[in-house]
């Protein structure tokens, strides 16, 4: 078998790398390497050791650069491969295989989603996340009874099997994962029509299904990968794209669709058709009837939009069109009854209000039956329209740390310092989580996503919160929403993670409508703000004055003393001990579930309190984010679990040294001056696996990195050395990273966000 693979690739170097290593890594090489570079230059592929055929299409179309691909390959098969997906390192053994098996026809081979990149993907480093949902979600809650459906009428048909995959609506069908009949496609002359944009494969497959071609299935097999993306704002795929036109272009590929089957073909195959078109029309009929203009005009090819408008009515006409091929089918029947055949019984009849009313109303039906019967889709019902409705309260500051965890880091500095300034100016609410938060001052606090909590956030018109806040939140003209952040990123953040091994996997789209939010962010050096610019794709105002959390390691000696002997005492700790502060961060990779993540203990505090126990105590504490708590009975009086502690600040004054690996709080802790050692036992894999770093740690850490304790006890007891060695990297640390602290961030933070001053 000769299989020319042809790579259609739009610039993004980093997909098209895992691509071609994926071809690298094959146990059988294809015939040919052809990439198309559509609208951008060609790579350098210097790289590879295999023959890379570089073609260049000028037209910026997938499809154009697919039929130049066609054009110049000369295997008797042809694999399309997307430069954003990648192949299984058996993929062409395996359709060799199935070639040699089954003789002529195409081979057909599943095809696996994924959210990640190929070496995430191939470590099985993280369980893939399971593809509950389809990206742009479903509209009436019947995808399921849909889907049901599709398997009863398919079953045991070539055409079920031949569309596996396509589980979704007609934008999922593709030619991926196929393995094309060259000969077969060159003797028909079937090309892709380069004239569409988004549902140019349906169309392909249409005319590659009527030239009776034969279907070879290898099913159990998912040898191609498709990438979805998780950066739809700087990279959406075509399935991810909201363009209005792919409504017009879904009933124009229909149609053409019907116009290429023969009788034969179209008895076999067009109700697959039909049935996924349908789908597609009841998904986003309601969005098309509710948004565009109205007017009329007829540009139907990509070509000619830059210069015509779209058009509503058009869109309308071309789905009514559509529609009139299937609408006697069972499939048109079972599937738009009620609600949806009354819209299209209504457009049909040119009643595009009535159409509108039918919607309205069974979308208050909906919502209706959503409201009484989940609480949580009543209190975001309230919050949306009713709450949000009411008048904003001047005076309400609502305040958030660590997503209600603690009264902690730069909110409550923020706190207290405007119940100094301003006594009783201001009435403040905080919110928590299960644990009951006091304060020093008067406040209410509200439980997260509480009805209180949707009150207050409705409400308040300030915010000041140093994490994200919930996507569905509305900005309400006149409030002032305040992001302190909650430190200087070492590991990479958002836009600049190539993989979202966390959350949700479109963190990234919503992490960018969050921010989109925020009238003010702190940075806390000169180097944050440069990396939030791009990790948060940030644009509004910086407050450029350090961490409000931070001016408490800027008291005067005799403060700080009595604050120390203060804090020790509240911790029972004996105030002659030295103290070690074990501040790790969390892993990525290592969790039980949702923001509930892993720790164990590579310290062995036996041999710590052997060798250590004299002079120091160990205070460990663990990243909020961690579940595991540690039994530290057996230590009693040398180690203390203070993982449940408020305010990590308090934490590091009364340390006298810090052991952290890749947590932020070593840029805050540098503020003391005092020494920092770096536990980094598990540096390869964090590195190069998880996140990656922002800085080059090896080069500019104030502090050794140490891999297992006998290192961290042996450096503890040289730490006078160490400190005097490390003395010229600290300096460059605390310039580059602590210029900015001097203990007057609150303040200057406060007269910024609450009296309009320039900071
Ligand atoms: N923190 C803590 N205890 C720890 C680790 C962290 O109290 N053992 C607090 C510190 O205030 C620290 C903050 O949580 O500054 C953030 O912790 P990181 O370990 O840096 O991790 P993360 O929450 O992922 O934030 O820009 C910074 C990044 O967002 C990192």
């Amino acid at each position: 078998m000769k299989a020319s693979v042809i790579i259609t690739y739009h610039g993004e170097e980093a997909f098209l790398k895992d691509c071609l290593s994926s071809i690298e890594e094959q146990t059988q090489k294809p015939h040919e390497t052809i990439v198309v570079c559509v609208s951008c230059e060609a790579p350098d592929t210097t790289a590879y050791s295999f023959d890379i055929k570089c073609l260049t299409c000028e037209n910026n179309s997938v499809y154009s650069g697919r039929n130049i691909g066609i054009k110049n390959s000369s295997g008797d098969y042809i694999l399309f491969l997307d430069a954003d997906d990648y192949l299984m390192p058996d993929a062409i053994k395996t359709y060799s295989k199935a070639v040699k098996e089954n003789g002529e026809g195409n081979i057909v081979a599943g095809i696996e989603k994924t959210w990640y990149s190929r070496k995430f993907f191939m470590d099985k480093a993280i369980e893939a996340n399971e593809e509950s949902e389809d990206e742009e979600g479903s509209d009436e809650g019947s995808e399921e009874q849909e889907h049901e459906y599709s398997t009863k009428i398919f079953q045991d048909d070539e055409t079920r099997r031949l569309f596996d995959g396509v589980k979704h609506d007609m934008q999922n069908i593709s030619v991926h994962g196929i393995l094309f009949d060259a000969d077969n496609i060159r003797k028909n002359n079937i090309l892709f029509d380069e004239e569409m944009e988004y549902f140019g494969d349906m169309v392909f497959l249409a005319a590659v299904l009527n030239s009776k071609v034969k279907n070879h299935f290898i099913n159990d097999e998912n040898i191609y990968v498709m990438r979805k993306h998780n950066d739809p704002i700087n990279m959406p795929s075509l399935l991810q794209s909201k363009d209005k036109w792919k409504f017009i272009e879904c009933s124009l590929a229909f149609i053409e669709v019907a116009g290429i089957l023969d009788r034969e073909t179209k008895d076999k195959y067009f109700r697959f058709f039909s049935f996924k078109y349908i789908q597609y029309l009841n998904r986003h009929v309601i969005e098309e009837l509710a948004n565009g203009s109205e007017d009329d005009a007829e540009p139907k090819k990509a070509s000619e939009r830059e210069t015509k408008p779209y058009k509503k009515k058009e869109a309308i006409a071309r789905m009514l069109e559509g529609v009139k091929l299937i609408e006697d089918t069972p499939e048109f029947k079972s599937m738009t009854k009620g609600y949806f055949y009354k819209i299209y019984k209504d457009l049909a009849a040119g009643d595009h209000k009535a159409a509108i009313k039918h919607h309205i109303t069974k979308n208050r039906m909906n919502v209706l039956k959503a409201i009484t019967t989940k609480r949580s889709k009543l209190k975001r019902y309230l919050y949306k329209k009713v709450f949000t409705k009411m008048k904003l309260k001047q005076d309400v500051v609502m305040l958030e740390s660590f997503f209600g965890k603690s009264y902690s880091d730069s909110p409550k500095y923020i706190f207290e310092y405007l119940n100094e300034k301003y006594p009783g100016k201001y009435k403040y609410v905080w919110v928590r989580s299960t644990k009951k938060l006091q304060f020093p001052y008067k406040a209410k606090q509200v439980k997260r996503f509480s009805f209180r909590y949707f009150y207050a956030m409705a409400r308040a018109k300030y915010f000041v919160f140093n994490g994200r806040q919930p996507v569905y939140y509305i900005k309400r003209k006149g409030t002032k929403f305040l992001e302190t952040w909650h430190g200087t990123p070492l590991k990479k953040l958002v836009f600049d993670m190539d993989d979202v091994t966390t959350a949700s996997p479109l963190y990234k789209q919503e992490f960018f409508n969050q921010a989109g939010k925020w009238d003010y962010l702190v940075a806390p050096n000169a180097f944050s703000r440069d990396v939030f610019s791009h990790a948060f794709m940030y644009s509004g105002k910086y407050l450029e004055t350090g961490y409000p959390r931070n001016d408490i390691l800027y008291l005067d000696d005799s403060t700080k003393a009595k604050k120390i002997a203060e804090i020790k005492e509240e911790l029972g700790i004996d105030k002659n001990k030295k103290v070690i502060l074990y501040a790790p961060t969390w892993r990525d990779d290592e969790y039980y579930g949702h923001a509930q993540y892993k720790f164990t203990l590579k310290l062995d505090l036996d041999k710590l309190r052997e060798k250590l126990g004299d002079e120091y105590v160990i205070i460990l504490r663990m990243h909020y984010f961690v579940a595991d708590s540690f039994d530290v009975d057996a230590y009693k009086g040398f180690a203390y679990d203070v993982s449940k502690y408020d305010d990590i600040a308090r934490l590091y004054l009364i340390s006298d040294l810090l052991i952290t690996d890749y947590s932020s709080v070593f840029f805050d802790y540098a503020n003391l001056r005092r020494p920092m050692l770096f536990f980094t036992y598990d540096l390869e894999k964090y590195e190069s696996v998880l996140r990656g770093f922002y800085i080059d740690v090896k080069e500019e850490l104030p502090g050794p990195m140490l891999f297992d304790s006998d290192e961290v006890i042996s450096a503890i007891e040289n730490i006078d050395n160490i400190s005097l060695q490390y003395k010229p990297k600290f300096d460059k640390f605390l310039d580059k990273y602590c210029a900015w602290e001097n203990g007057s961030a609150t303040k200057q933070v406060v007269e910024a966000v609450f009296e309009g001053k320039n900071v």
